[in-house]
């Protein structure tokens, strides 16, 4: 038997909504960042509390006849396409809302290298980031992990930081990033504020680690300046948009705010 034929129905003009925590940036944060800058007509559940996400990801939630069922936020609605997988959700938006590159260009491949460029972010300077206060397990308190948490801090400040934040200074030194502080094509682009949101949560978590990274990697803090400086986003920032930061990818603990 074939599968049921999808009916294709157009989304121009459909708002987007975003399924996501109140109380936390979070990685929903890439997901509102692009909507924000792009000056998109959005809604976001964060402000209505956590039922919407609740019943998205609960046990009895089979999905739709199109959609399968969820298992964590952040998940995007547009229209009859509910997505989750925060990349996934950013490479579906990128070009629909003018941020995967140049669209003069011709640039078909764009899209796939800022994926890598965004997929690798996310590995070093989000997921990993977690582990920091949550190394042995995510069912655990921070509170009962603190000591393998400042080991694995010690580390990730060590090598893992300075690792990723060198692979980004050395793309704005490559061609491809072309002219102005941009990670690809000399254009702002999707993985511009993504690492953005990264170097931010990161300033917020290790303030002494970060500081003592500036002067090594000048182009991602430029980069870093470039998109906070940008109208849109400054907006956004001082907006009640804004999840603050608590207990989330990005926390700060004191103890864990260490320079080596
Ligand atoms: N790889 C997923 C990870 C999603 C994820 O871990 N979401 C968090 C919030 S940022 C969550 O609520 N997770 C619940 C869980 O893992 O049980 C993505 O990039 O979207």
């Amino acid at each position: 038997m074939s599968a049921p034929k999808r009916q294709k129905t157009s989304k121009d003009g459909v708002p987007y909504e975003l399924i996501y925590w109140p109380g936390i940036p979070g990685r929903g944060e890439h997901v509102r960042l692009l909507l924000e800058e792009a000056g998109a007509t959005y809604t976001d559940t964060a402000h209505q509390g956590p039922d919407p996400v609740l019943s998205m990801i609960g046990a009895s939630n089979l999905g739709d006849e199109a959609n399968p069922p969820y298992l964590a936020p952040p998940m995007l609605r547009h229209g009859d396409l509910v997505i989750s997988q925060t990349p996934n959700i950013l490479m579906y938006l990128a070009p629909r809302l003018g941020l995967a590159g140049d669209s003069s260009s011709e640039d078909e491949d764009a899209i796939y290298r800022l994926n890598a460029l965004v997929l690798t972010a996310l590995d070093g300077l989000s997921n990993e980031v977690h582990d920091c206060h949550h190394p042995i397990a995510v069912s655990l308190y921070y509170e009962d992990q603190k000591e393998e948490s400042l080991r694995r801090t010690r580390d990730y400040v060590a090598n893992r930081l300075p690792k990723y934040l060198g692979y980004f200074e050395r793309v704005l030194k490559g061609k491809a990033s072309g002219e102005g502080p941009w990670l690809y094509g000399g254009h702002l682009t999707y993985a511009d504020l993504v690492l953005f949101h990264c170097v931010d949560g990161l300033k917020f978590m290790f303030p002494k680690a970060m500081k003592a990274m500036e002067k090594e990697h000048k182009g991602v803090f430029e980069l870093y300046e470039a998109v906070k400086s940008r109208p849109k986003i400054q907006e956004y920032l001082a907006s009640d948009r804004r999840q603050p930061y608590s207990q989330g990818i990005y926390r700060h603990y004191d103890e864990l705010d260490i320079t080596e």
